[in-house]
Order: structure tokens, then sequence, then C-alpha cells
């Protein structure tokens, strides 16, 4: 499916320090410069049945800020973002409200669209729905089931995780919690039949009423691990830099696609870092369409809040904060736009290469974005005499930042 309108980006001067992020499967710090010059990214889409909330911001301007990095870097980045276009909540919702599915999924992808790009996120370079990829992912699953890596359960196909000997290492969870995250979280441990509690569905058979697609497997429709993995192979190839989504996705999502992707391909690691961001909450809950406690970015724009300042107020926190929303952190970010924009239409200011020196310093350690923002008010705070530093600020924070301060 289209993506959304790219960005024209400056180009900024000189280059940085290589970038190291958190890594969910180690636990530390690892450096995620592409080997062959070239970046390649997976992050998992929506679920298009709500409008995009500011969660889903929070976490997609996360990932962005890593592919701003790579870019400054001067790396080429292959990214393919994923839009579940057919799942149980997308059938639910369209029932509940009396509409077909597939326009509920359309509108919702396009209101997305149109919020990334009001956020200036960059698009990706491949932004796929689950319904147009139907047959690819049909593919993978007979490819599991030739390598003994699947079975059937009452004509349902299950992955199994005895064939994955890494299976357990993305997320690194005790068995207690990885049973009941399973089950909160699209998993079925507890259906008779199945091998494992935690092997998970890679074919669903098409149940009456229900969307179904043909394949070797009879008509029906994909487990949802399956559909990223499918995704990310045949786009990025067997080994990919970085898998990245909300730290809700790590288990069971991130963990079951990279096993079938490992099993699939052979390779001993699906990705070389997992990226997690936190959760956003509201009123002390985890902000969720199920849950109904949202704060929606297409609402707060059309009521007048600049991008610009919602990217702020996202920023000024580090992504892997867990953290609650509140209207004083968009006031914050509104200030500071104010702020910034006075600063730079001044004549001149302090030099803005040891500015530029620290924000990619900042952001190339675990995407430091309050550090990188405080490096910006300090400068704006300082006098100076450089002609040229107004206009360089402009584009280091327009470039790294995604905030444009030129009006
Ligand atoms: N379509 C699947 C991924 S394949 C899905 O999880 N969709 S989603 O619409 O539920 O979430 C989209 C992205 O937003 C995921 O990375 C998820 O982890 C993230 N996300 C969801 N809720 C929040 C939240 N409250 N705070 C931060 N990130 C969130
Ligand atoms: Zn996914």
């Amino acid at each position: 499916m289209h993506s959304w309108p790219a960005v024209d980006l400056p180009r900024l001067p000189g280059s940085g320090a290589s970038l190291r992020v958190h890594d969910t499967s180690t636990g530390g710090l690892v450096d995620v410069a592409p080997v062959d010059g070239t970046a390649r990214l997976y992050v998992c889409g929506i679920t298009p049945y709500d409008a995009t909330h500011l969660g889903h911001a929070a976490t997609y301007l996360a990932f962005d800020t890593l592919v701003r990095m790579w870019l400054d870097q001067g790396h080429e980045v292959h990214y393919v973002q994923n839009v579940t276009d057919i799942d149980d909540p997308l059938l639910e919702r369209a029932a509940r409200d009396g509409e077909r599915w597939q326009d509920v999924a359309e509108r919702e992808t396009e209101l997305f669209r149109d919020d990334m790009t009001a956020l200036r996120v960059l698009p990706p370079t491949w932004y796929v729905g689950a319904v147009e990829a139907m047959d690819e992912i049909a593919q993978l699953v007979v490819r599991l089931q030739e390598l003994g890596a699947a079975y059937s359960v009452d004509g349902d196909v299950y992955f199994s995780v005895a064939a994955a000997p890494h299976f357990g290492e993305v997320a690194g969870l005790d068995m207690d919690t990885m049973l009941r995250l399973s089950a909160e979280r699209g998993g079925d441990p507890d259906r008779p039949g199945k091998k494992d509690p935690l092997d998970c569905l890679l074919w669903l058979q098409q149940r009456p009423g229900e969307p179904g697609w043909p394949s070797p497997m009879g008509p029906g429709r994909p487990g949802w691990h399956v559909e990223c993995c499918a995704m990310a192979l045949n786009r990025l190839g067997p080994r990919i830099d970085v898998q990245g989504g909300g730290s809700d996705l790590a288990f069971p999502h991130h963990e079951l696609s990279a096993a079938e992707a490992e099993v699939a391909t052979g390779q001993e690691s699906f990705a070389h870092a997992y990226v997690h961001a936190g959760m956003v909450g509201l009123d002390g809950e985890k902000m969720s369409k199920s849950l109904g406690n949202l704060v929606f970015v297409s609402k707060l724009l059309a009521g007048g809040t600049e991008p610009g300042a919602l990217r702020l107020a996202l920023l000024a926190q580090h992504y892997r904060q867990d953290r609650e929303w509140t209207a004083g952190q968009l006031a914050d970010g509104e200030a500071r736009l104010v702020r910034w924009r006075a600063a730079v239409e001044r004549d001149a200011g302090a030099p803005a290469e040891p500015l530029l020196a620290g924000v990619r310093e900042a952001l190339s350690q675990d995407l430091d974005t309050p550090k990188a923002l405080e490096l910006v008010d300090e400068w704006c705070a300082a006098d100076g005499l450089d002609p040229a530093a107004p206009a360089l600020v402009t584009a280091l924070v327009d470039a790294l930042l995604g905030v444009a301060l030129s009006r």
C-alpha cells in the first residue's frame, strides 16, 4: 500500500559517533552501525481499528529518531512497516459499529498517514498491509511446514517453538510470565491439542462469517507473528539491524516472529538489536484502544496544537521510559517551540558546531532526546556573534529532531 510523503532533510556538516541503542535481548547497549552501509529496520505498524494515539506517536517518533541518525551518518535506510489490516480486533470493531472491516481499516490507515505526515515522521521504504501480502505469508507457512516446524490442530496450523533453539532469548522471560503474556496478548496457551502452550498460530482455517484467503493450507488467514516475519524477510533479507516496536510487543510478538525467521532462514538471530519503546499511559493505565483512555493525535492537531510542539512534548522524555501523559507536557512543548523559534530568528548566536556535536553525541547514546533538547535550550539561552549559527541550529533541529523552526 502507499506510504506517506517524504520530507526533505537538510544535510549537516561533518558526522557524529556511531549509534548505540538498548537491545532487549542482551539488556545492554549495542552498536547498530550497519556493516554494508545499508541499515535494515522493521518497525511494527498499527492495527487500524482506531485513530493514532499519543502512545503510537511516541513509539514511531523513537524510531524516526533512529532513522534520522542513520541518515545523518550517511547510511541508506531500508525500512519496512506493516499494517495489520486483518485481525480479530478489527473484525470485532467493524461488527460493533455495523461497518465493513475493510472500510474501518482503510479509513484509520489513512488517518494514520495524515498524522505521521503532520508530525514529519519519515515514511518507511515499504508500507505493507497483511491483506496484500497474503501470498508471501502463506508461502512462509508452507516453508515452516516443510522444515518440520509446524503442525495442525483441528485444521489450524501452529508453529512449534521446540523447532527454534533460540526461542525465549529476545524477551528473556520466565515460563510463568511467558504463559501469562501469551494469554493477554493474542495467544492461546490453553488450547487443547497443542504440543507446547506457547506454540503460536501460523494459519487459521476460515471460520464461518469471517474472511479467508486461498492458500495451500486451505482458505483462512495468517497468525499475527508470521505476517511481520514474512514482510521483513522478503524485503530486508534474513538478518536485520533493528526490530522495533513498543515494549508490549517484545513478548510474544517479537519473540515469535524472530523464532519463525530463525527457523525459516537457518540464521542464529534475526535482528542485531530488539528495540522497545516504553508505554505511554493516561490516568495510571497504558493508553490503549481496548481500554479507551486515548488522546488522539488528529484531535490535538485539529484543535490547533502545532505538530512541532507535540513532537517536542513527546521527545522531552526518553523513549524507553514508561510515562504518563499530562496536558502540562504539551504546554512545555509549546513554550519550548516558541523559545527555539525566537532564538533562531536572531541575526546571530553562539557558535552552533559544538551544539551539533553535542546533539549527535546525545542521540548516539540510545537516542537521548531529553539531553538533546536541553542542549538546544542552552544554545537558545546563550548570546553570541556568529551570524551562521541560527541557520545551522534550524537545520540540525530539522534533520535530527524533525521540528521545523522556520516558517
Ligand atoms: N499491528 C500490531 C503490530 S504488528 C500492533 O501492535 N498494533 S498497535 O496499533 O496496537 O500498536 C502499534 C504500535 O504502537 C506498536 O509498536 C505498539 O507497541 C505501540 N503502542 C501501542 N500502545 C502504546 C502506548 N500506550 N504507548 C506506547 N506505544 C504504544
Ligand atoms: Zn508486528
